[in-house]
């Protein structure tokens, strides 16, 4: 298996609920490491740049409503076969879906404020990480 970097993000229901710790926790105990780093509020523009394959859902605004609504965590997780182990960790994006023990079974309440963000797959991991992270910025490990 490859070793991959993953771009995840703790969204505002998960910040304001204070499980940053408990999370990261999570990402840690899987064997996860975190290579970078940030909190910071997304300006709209931000967000409907980074959910831009999303823009002609019906649910767009409020995705992007939400995203904007408080500061969020964004990183770099990276290990081996990091980007599926990620989804795995995080569960359904639909948390009434998600199994149980994943992050969006126990930290998440509805589709729109599901916890947390993860790549889906290698491509959106390159482009996701690179959205928000200089090359300098991932810090080898
Ligand atoms: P993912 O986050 O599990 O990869 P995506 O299908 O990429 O799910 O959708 C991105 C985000 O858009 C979801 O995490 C969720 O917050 C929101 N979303 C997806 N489908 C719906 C929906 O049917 N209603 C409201 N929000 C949705």
């Amino acid at each position: 298996m490859a070793v991959e970097r993953t771009l995840s993000i703790i969204k505002p229901d998960a910040v304001a609920k204070n499980v940053i710790g408990q999370i990261y926790s999570r990402f840690e105990q899987a064997g996860l490491k975190l290579v970078a780093a940030k909190m910071q509020r997304l300006s709209r523009e931000q967000a409907e740049g980074f959910y831009a394959e999303h823009r002609e859902r019906p649910f767009f605004k409020d995705l992007v409503d939400f995203m904007t609504s408080g500061p969020v965590v964004v990183q770099v997780l990276e290990g081996e076969n990091a980007i599926a182990l990620n989804r795995d960790l995080m569960g359904a994006t639909n948390p009434r879906e998600a199994a149980a023990g994943t992050i969006r079974a126990d930290f998440a309440q509805s589709i729109d404020a599901n916890a947390v963000h993860g790549s889906d797959g290698p491509e959106s991991a390159a482009r996701e990480v690179a959205y928000f992270f200089a090359e300098e910025e991932i810090c080898a490990r």
